[in-house]
């Protein structure tokens, strides 16, 4: 590589001083006081692999949930940097998200999202760099550009479907990014009493369509569904392309304690949905319309879903890179399952059923698994390198398991520290896995880090995969929750770093200071500012007590790095404008007295001079 060659003299520095930190002593000791413990060699060689000397950039993207802080953060691999922030449900100051008009209606009323699994936008099954796709548990679905790496929509919450935990995985060609409920609800929502759960509750999974042009989405079908807590998914590919795959536990419809009651039977299900079908049904007007929403009654449309049995409480699944097979972990077992594509469509052609389960046929098991892997306790996720390599991440065992495809044979095992959930291979969910570089995200990090107190931060740990064995490279520390994480070649992402003026159509936008100014319109008051290093114009400017404020600011630099912010003091309003950028907020102008605004963003010698007073007679 020659990143290595380039940075090799001032990776001299790094190799030395991680050497010097080998990994063998107890974690609570200071780094200063360590000795290293004879695997000198290893240190220095995983310090090269992950050291990208200054200037230097990475080779990855990792794109990292962060859980209920409501945000996607993002890394550079492998040097494990931590490069940016995209706040998606979560108001965000250091960026203005969720304080100017815009960004404040595409929050709502909620100012909390939990955001579980980031899914990149693919074209023949491979990522194309256009767009990432989240979920948040309240049922929405968010879109965020890669060209700025903004949030540009939010979908939801949708009806019928509560608690969106199985989504956001898309589709080969993006053609659907999916959601499922966790929390079955009665369809339509009403207040039914939970003695009546197993029958009047309901799942909902549902596919909602991406405009492939400007990636709009919009939800498509739901499919009325067992009141099982749907759980994780993944779109078939190549072989098994046109089905999705969610998997459920609580096949007992269990309420109270879950941890006992929905924990009895031996085999809960993954819901194998041809969603083509469903497509094709919905396009003969098969659906019936609930709160809104095209839904489907398997009952009354066969052939769009299936139920496969799956061990025990399954978590994951994960769909091979060639699509051949369907990995299942029962996160209540030693082994993962891989159920067989083409026996599945056997199984369904011959009616190899036993049962059904509200008018779903139920798969005949030993007709569709080829092998049970025993992987090790408590498999979570599963991701795929290239030449059939899989690794299973196992919480309870707190490892990654790497095994090989058809042969089902177990070859390594690697410990996480500590107990990891998801995990994220380099291009790992695509048709062509890259197999250098895996991240598993471990839930506990303790004694890893200088303390902080109580809350501890999570770790993400990155292996080498490269070779026979796999190989601890770096920990790095992260605010709550990677939950799941994508990795992409930097190469397939193309930023821009000023908005050009040319694309700015906004209405209120001033591109010379001479159009600044206030408008009045009977209580309607408008300001037009312009910010360029390093004023605002106009500089200070009057309304009256009352007055409904629309304050339009347009930064007018063209140039990379040239933010400006606009912060209104007490009035809790943050803006962030980026170089060549118009956003607007509107307040009732309620406070009288004199209020300064000031730019919060540095961006020159004089940035301390940015800076202007609202006066409210
Ligand atoms: S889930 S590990 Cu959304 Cu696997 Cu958290
Ligand atoms: Cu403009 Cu600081």
């Amino acid at each position: 590589m020659t990143r290595f060659i380039r940075s090799a003299w001032a990776g001299v520095a790094a190799v030395t001083l991680l050497a010097a930190l080998a990994t063998q002593c107890t974690p609570s000791q200071p780094a200063s006081r360590r000795t290293g413990g004879g695997a000198q060699s290893d240190v220095a060689l995983a310090a090269q692999k992950t050291y990208v000397a200054p200037g230097d950039l990475d080779e990855y993207y990792m794109f990292s949930s962060g859980g209920h802080s409501g945000q996607i953060y993002v890394y550079g691999i492998p040097s494990m940097r931590h490069l940016a922030t995209i706040p998606v449900f979560t108001p965000y100051p250091a960026t203005g998200y969720g304080f100017d008009d815009d960004t404040k209606k595409m929050l709502g009323d909620l100012t909390w999202g939990d955001a579980h699994h980031p899914a990149l936008s693919e074209t023949k099954g491979d990522y194309d760099g256009r767009w990432l796709f989240i979920n948040e548990m309240n049922g929405r679905l968010a879109r965020i550009d890669l060209r700025d790496f903004k949030t540009r929509q939010i979908l939801g919450p949708v009806p019928n479907l509560h608690g969106n935990h199985a989504s956001s995985f898309v589709t080969p060609n993006t053609e659907y990014a999916m959601m499922a409920t966790r929390f079955s609800v009665p369809v339509p929502r009403r207040p039914i009493g939970i003695d009546k759960y197993a029958t009047d509750y309901k799942g909902i999974i549902a596919g909602v369509k991406i405009d492939p042009q400007s990636g709009n989405m919009s939800l498509a079908w739901q499919i009325l569904m067992p009141p099982f807590d749907y759980d994780l998914g993944d779109a078939g590919k190549l072989a098994s392309d046109g089905w999705m795959f969610f998997t459920s536990y609580n096949s007992e419809r269990a309420t109270g304690k879950l941890e006992v009651t929905a924990s009895q039977r031996d085999r809960d299900y993954i819901a194998a949905v041809d969603w083509r079908a469903a497509e094709k049904a919905i396009g003969e007007g098969k659906g019936d319309i609930i709160d809104g929403v095209k839904v489907l009654d398997p009952k009354k449309v066969p052939g769009v879903v299936y139920l496969m049995p799956c061990g025990k409480s399954p978590h994951g699944v994960d769909v091979s890179p060639d699509g051949k097979w369907i990995i299942g972990s029962g996160k209540l077992q030693g082994v993962t399952t891989a159920f067989n594509f083409e026996k599945i469509q056997t199984a369904i052609r011959n009616k190899d059923f036993t049962g059904d389960e509200d008018g779903i046929p139920v798969l005949k098991y030993e007709s569709i698994k080829d092998a049970e892997v025993a992987v090790g306790l408590g498999p979570l996720h599963t991701q795929f390198g290239p030449d059939g390599w899989a690794y299973t991440s196992l919480f309870v065992d707190s490892a990654i398991a790497k095994w090989k495809l058809g042969t089902w044979e177990v070859v390594d095992k690697a410990p996480m520290s500590y107990s990891i959930g998801h995990l994220s291979a380099a291009e790992g969910d695509t048709v062509s896995p890259d197999g250098n570089y895996l991240v598993g995200l471990n839930k506990l990090s303790h004694g890893r880090h200088l303390s902080v107190g109580p809350s501890q931060p999570e770790s993400s740990q990155l292996l080498d995969i490269s070779e026979e064995k796999m190989k601890l490279l770096y920990d790095a520390f992260t605010e709550p929750e990677p939950h799941y994480a994508q990795i992409i070649k930097a190469d397939k992402i193309k930023t821009i770093e000023v908005y050009p003026k040319e694309e700015n159509k906004h209405p209120l936008a001033v591109w010379d200071v001479k159009d600044a100014g206030v408008a009045r319109n009977g209580k309607k008051v408008t300001v037009k500012l312009v910010a360029v290093r390093s004023t605002f114009t106009p500089s200070s400017f009057e309304v009256s007590a009352g007055d409904e404020v629309t304050v339009a600011i347009t930064n007018i630099e063209q140039t990379t790095d040239e933010l400006h912010g606009f912060g209104l003091l007490d009035y809790n309003i943050n803006l962030v404008i980026d170089p060549g950028e118009t956003k607007t907020v509107t307040f009732t102008a309620k406070k009288s007295g004199v209020f300064a605004y000031y730019c919060t963003n540095f961006c020159s010698a004089l940035h301390q001079e940015m800076q202007g007073y609202m006066i409210v007679k």
